[in-house]
């Protein structure tokens, strides 16, 4: 495989129609709207390189890309993609020698199917994940999905798309048996080990020229609690955005990888990435790190007209589908969402999420699936899901005190109690360095302090609870415009425990300080 990351030339263009000079240079992964030159501007960023290209069928993938991305060769296109987020694929093949590369990207909102300039979350352009080039074989294994049946024998079926007819399979190091005709086969893997977040050991399969990784654990939702491995767990966790100041959504490795470790070392077992997918490498460190994911197309907030628009439907499913495979080896990965915060008390609400959960079911039976809905009282869909998750703020938006916040969870804990329930979002605004004295007021870290810790100490203590997944890990860029009840001061959504910059806040002290007591004091009962 070709890494093409690096320096490319580049263009800018206030519209799509119009011819790019390349009298620039910007670096792959990167945003071309976040900082510097074109911070907070829409147009189109065209990025252009030569590539040598081998005989034979190849495979272009760009990892991740805002919002709509397109790729030529030699002035033909390829491929295009409004599915922001996602990786494109483009396969080609091209007499062997040197031939010119073109990515077109660019963030504009008006006309997208999936983003609407009302998200609360900024939507950046430009290439976010590596550029890679890489042969593509005749027969090739088109998709290699291993799903774990059984964690007491280390059962798993193997679904194998491909034309080759003869596959031959091998487990870790071991030996290599034949099958013919084949695409689905259950099978044992050898000395297997249980993936836990405690123990998160991964185990590899190979098939013919394609290896994947995986783990072997199992999920269970068949009850009120939600279980992992046969044993109920508790969701410890946090939202997370993928936004930085400087890198907008194109966030480095070593941060991402630092911002995950965070999470894991203040003793969170969960992270739902909100609201849109999850990158490679995000993925590979949770699976490494034994962090639970919830992972979700993109979506925010849909109306009930929009929820009626075939176009958004189908992109929504196309993207759902496309994440589900993406994704699909990863063990970190237990829920599948969508539509976060949808019109779920309307005809048109019951139709798009039961069309999405058709799609999580028929295509992954092995994990739950969800959508964080922000009406819980009026809601319509619960009937429809695995899993009833709520984004609930009291104390923060409406009339309530921060003292109500216990009442309030325990009044939503009982709802729907034959299936597992989840707080999917809750928070504090708060601005890092902005302190005040006892009664604390918002938007002081004291506040969002005392807040994070009454969420936390509610649903640990409430059996009514699978897990919360705190508003969220770190600010994140939004609109200035964006008109809410308390407003997003400085272009940020600032319910970060951490800042943008990841300084913690006083909450992300509490939550290690609750998290710590209520390990000590479930080890010791
Ligand atoms: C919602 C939404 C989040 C964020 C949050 C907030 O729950 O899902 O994306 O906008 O509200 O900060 O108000």
């Amino acid at each position: 495989m070709l890494n093409l990351d690096g320096l490319w030339e580049f263009a800018w263009t206030e519209s799509l129609s119009e011819t790019p000079r390349y009298d620039s240079f910007a670096a792959v992964p990167g945003c071309f709207d976040a900082a510097g030159l074109r911070f907070n501007r829409r147009g189109v960023g065209w990025y252009r390189r030569k590539i040598a290209v081998p005989a034979g069928k190849q495979r272009l993938v760009i990892g991740s890309f805002g919002l709509h991305a397109a790729v030529f060769l030699d002035g033909k296109k390829l491929a295009e993609s409004f599915l922001a987020w996602s990786p494109l694929e483009a396969d080609f093949t091209a007499a062997p020698g040197e031939h010119e590369l073109v990515i077109r990207t660019d963030n504009f909102i008006a006309g997208h199917p999936l983003f609407m300039d009302r998200y609360d979350f900024y939507g950046f352009g430009g290439i976010f994940d590596h550029v890679t080039l890489c042969p593509v074989p005749a027969r090739e294994i088109r998709r290699l999905e291993v799903l774990p049946l059984d964690h007491t024998t280390g059962e798993v079926l193997l679904r194998i798309d491909t034309d080759a007819p003869v596959l031959e399979i091998a487990f870790d190091n071991g030996p290599v048996r034949r099958f013919e005709n084949v695409r689905e086969l259950r099978l044992q893997v050898p000395d297997f080990k249980v993936w836990s977040p405690e123990d998160p050991v991964l185990h590899t399969v190979r098939v013919n020229e394609r290896s994947e990784t995986f783990g072997l654990r199992t999920l269970d939702w068949s009850g009120p609690r939600l279980k992992l491995n046969g044993k109920e767990i508790k969701l410890l966790g946090v939202n997370r955005h993928e936004s930085h100041p400087e890198f907008g959504a194109a966030t480095p490795e070593v941060l991402l990888a630092s911002d995950l470790l965070q999470i894991k070392q203040a003793g969170l077992n969960f992270v739902r990435g909100s609201h849109y997918p999850q990158r490679k490498f995000f993925f590979d460190m949770c699976d490494r790190l034994g962090l639970l994911v919830w992972e979700e197309p993109l979506s925010w907030g849909n109306r009930s007209e929009e929820l009626a628009v075939p176009r958004f439907l189908d992109t929504l499913a196309e993207q759902l589908e496309l994440t589900i495979h993406t994704s699909f080896n990863h063990p970190s990965l237990i829920i599948h969402g969508f539509l976060n915060e949808c019109a779920s008390d309307s005809d048109e609400g019951v139709r798009a999420v039961g069309r999405m959960m058709e799609i999580c079911h028929k295509l992954d039976p092995t994990r739950p699936a969800t959508f964080a809905g922000n009406r819980p009282l009026r809601d319509r869909c619960f009937d429809l899901v695995d899993i009833v998750s709520m984004n609930v703020y009291p104390g923060w938006y409406g009339e309530e005190p921060l003292d109500a916040v216990p009442a309030k969870l325990a009044e939503f804990a009982r709802l729907c109690p034959e299936k597992p329930r989840v707080v999917s979002e809750i928070g504090a605004g708060a601005i890092w360095g902005c302190h005040s004295e006892e009664p604390f007021v918002p938007w002081s870290e004291e506040f969002q302090a005392k807040y994070t810790a009454s969420v936390l100490r509610s649903v640990m203590d409430d059996p009514g609870w699978s897990g919360v997944m705190l508003w969220q890990f770190c600010n994140a860029n939004t609109y200035t415009g964006t008109v809410f009840k308390t407003g997003r001061p400085r272009g940020f959504n600032n319910k970060g425990l951490l800042d943008e910059y990841r300084r913690p806040k006083a909450a992300w002290l509490a939550l290690k300080n609750v998290i710590e007591e209520w390990k000590n004091s479930s080890s010791s009962k």
